[in-house]
């Protein structure tokens, strides 16, 4: 089945759970940057993240320079914010927790 974008409220819902991840209005999407000790752990993340997103089929847009990670997440399917996105961003944030 086609994925939908979430609507407003929903949006907005999923926004206030997700208290490290701003809003790009631009996108549709969600950001989040993070610092790690060193590029040994931030490789190491996005290793772990790679893996989930690659089992979820939904994958983020990100940048790696050094000991931080950018990410951003939205669905190409429907050119905005989904309920994928936030499931993906509870998982990252799951391992960002972890560590
Ligand atoms: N990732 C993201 N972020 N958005 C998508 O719409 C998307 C994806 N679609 N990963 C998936 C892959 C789709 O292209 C495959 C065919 O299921």
């Amino acid at each position: 089945m086609a994925i939908e974008a979430l609507s407003e409220a929903e949006r907005a819902d999923a926004l206030d759970e997700l208290s490290d991840w701003d809003y790009d209005e631009a996108r549709d999407a969600i950001t989040r940057r993070i610092m790690f000790n060193d590029f040994a752990e931030a490789f190491g993340f996005m290793a772990r993240v790679a893996l989930i997103a690659e089992k979820m089929d939904h994958h983020p847009e990100w940048s790696n320079v050094w000991n931080k990670v950018e990410i951003l997440l939205t669905t190409h399917d429907c050119s905005g914010l989904s309920s994928r996105d936030i499931s993906l961003a509870q998982a990252i944030d799951a391992i960002v927790d972890q560590d």
